[in-house]
């Protein structure tokens, strides 16, 4: 399957309020099916009071009225459904609104909730009770006045880590993947599933450099190994619970899994634990063709069927920007998802990335992202998050309010899908023939992986059965010679225009630069 991901805060406006609504979802969803996604994954729509856009709730059973209701989801759901389309929806499971009832309760020492979250007394000094940080920046501990301990936040201090280690809260939550299994949905996404556990005893993580004035919030967080807040073994006992609970209903597991290290990761999608998990580096990287390679070859021996591939998401900067921008942008990001696309697993595209879209400029004061407002604009995750640009209309069709909830200036035509469907060569087109290929020719994904091999630091060559892929994502022409005659049946440099030179069938072709192609042998 592939998937495509809806940023539902900005991918339609049906009531004309400026933000995104379900019901705007639905009446789009026409481009998804037409692109030949087999999956829609919808970030948070749940009642939130929006510090972190959504991925702070309030109510995991329940749609924010800004977004629809219940109604809309069910009528978003049956047509997903009717035009082929499983529906994936968030769960956010590491952290909740510091608004939700539960840590309301929980604030009260003696309530029974105190032990739904994670509360420690002072360190002897009065300060934090260990040196963890929080991924948007300061501590990872908030001291609760009225009780005199701290609570424990990975994220912002309104997003409180639940206790993983408290029966109840795993309870709450098999409840909650019943309910929307209840409501015909076929998977979820797994916010932060590396997070949930903490090691028992709370020790300090271990300092690699030290923090220093000025730098952002994301570079003092990778300034500590996170050896004892993060990729915790017993995460996966959690997993294997979620499994059972999601059985009866044959759902999907897909987890937002951050680890570096293949064998890490292979763990976590081990049998009766995830399906699958997203491979994250790929999102934040410049242009680094060699290390792409690395982590591939890592991934491809350790887990090659259960990786969700991604370029991007909706927390970085797009891919055609962070890879040079422009038409040479547009042409590095496509070869490495025509290389994602032969690599077995689970491929994503995120809201635009169809459309080959640059970053978008957001003026300083329209920045949102609590990850660029507390960290003097560094880091904005909002360049990715402005309207899906439909048309050339008011807002690019989004929304007939006068101003999105994210303004941005206007994409223009050639960077909408109305402009991109009126011209076949444009990225559109380039990306549904390569989700289509999968369908026409299932041998991409549904054969074994043979072989997964650099031979060259920046080239990648992989056999599947009768598939050859060589992604050559070096600055230079490359001569692949393979083991056995192939013919070329897709490659990335389409997307530029070009075809291949030669489409006879042969053991030796030339790659040109920074183009990924799929061969057929004869058998
Ligand atoms: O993102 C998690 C996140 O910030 C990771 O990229 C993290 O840096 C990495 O996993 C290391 O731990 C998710 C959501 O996608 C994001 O939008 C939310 O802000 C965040 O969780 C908090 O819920």
């Amino acid at each position: 399957m592939v998937g495509y991901q809806v940023y539902v805060l900005s991918f339609a406006d049906s009531s004309g309020d400026g933000i995104g609504d379900l019901a705007g979802i639905t009446q789009r969803l026409e481009h998804i099916a037409w692109l030949g996604a087999d999956i829609v994954w919808l970030n948070p729509f749940y009642p939130s009071p929006g510090r972190d856009h959504g991925y702070d709730v309030s109510d995991y059973c329940a749609v924010d009225p800004k977004h629809g209701s219940m109604e809309d989801f069910r009528e978003f759901a049956d047509k997903a459904h009717s035009l082929g389309l499983a529906v994936v929806v968030d769960v956010v499971p590491n952290h909740t609104s510091s608004d939700h009832p539960w840590f309301q309760e929980s604030r009260d020492p003696n309530s029974p909730k105190r032990d739904w979250y994670i509360w420690r007394d002072p360190a002897p000094d009065g300060g934090p009770p260990n040196n963890w940080v929080a991924h948007f920046g300061g501590p990872a501990w908030t001291l609760d006045e009225a009780s005199g301990q701290y609570w424990c936040h990975l994220f912002l201090p309104e997003q409180p880590d639940l206790n993983w280690r408290n029966e109840e809260v795993q309870q709450a939550f098999d409840d909650i993947f019943r309910f929307w299994c209840e409501m015909g949905v076929d998977g979820f996404r797994l916010d932060v599933a590396h997070a949930l556990m903490k090691h028992p005893d709370f020790p300090d993580n271990p300092v690699i450099s030290e923090p220093q004035p000025g730098m952002g919030a994301r570079d003092i967080f990778w300034c500590y190994e996170h050896r004892h807040d993060l990729d915790q073994d017993d995460n996966v006992q959690i997993f294997r619970r979620w499994h059972e609970a999601v059985a009866p209903y044959n759902a999907l597991l897909l987890g937002e899994i951050f680890v570096t290290e293949g064998h890490r990761f292979a763990r976590y999608v081990s049998e009766g634990a995830l399906d699958a998990a997203f491979h994250l580096p790929p999102m934040w990287a410049n242009w680094q063709p060699a290390q792409l390679v690395r982590e591939i070859l890592d991934l491809c021996e350790h887990a090659p069927e259960e990786v969700s591939w991604i370029l991007s998401n909706h927390d970085g900067s797009r891919p055609v920007s962070r890879f040079g921008g422009g038409e040479r942008g547009v042409r590095r990001a496509f070869a490495v998802t025509t290389a994602m696309s032969a690599l077995g697993g689970l491929p994503f595209i995120f809201q635009g990335e169809e459309l080959g879209l640059p970053d978008s400029e957001i003026a300083a004061d329209d920045l949102s992202d609590p990850q660029a407002t507390r960290n003097e604009g560094k880091e904005s995750r909002d360049v990715c998050r402005t309207p899906m640009p439909w048309d050339s209309s008011h807002i690019n069709g989004f929304t007939t309010a006068p101003k999105a909830w994210l303004p941005a200036p206007p994409r223009p035509p050639e960077l909408t899908v109305e402009g991109q469907m009126a011209n076949p060569d444009s990225p559109i087109f380039a990306y549904r023939n390569l989700i289509h290929l999968r369908k026409t020719h299932p041998e991409i994904w549904n054969t074994p992986l043979d072989k997964a091999e650099a031979l060259e630091p920046e080239v990648l060559q992989v056999s599947r059965g009768n598939i050859r892929l060589v992604a050559n994502l070096s600055p230079n022409p490359f001569t692949a010679t393979l083991n056995t005659p192939a013919t070329p049946i897709f490659t990335s440099s389409c997307i530029a225009g070009e075809d291949v030179e030669n489409k006879q069938a042969g053991t030796t072709h030339q790659i040109p630069p920074e183009t990924s192609v799929i061969f057929q042998t004869a058998t």
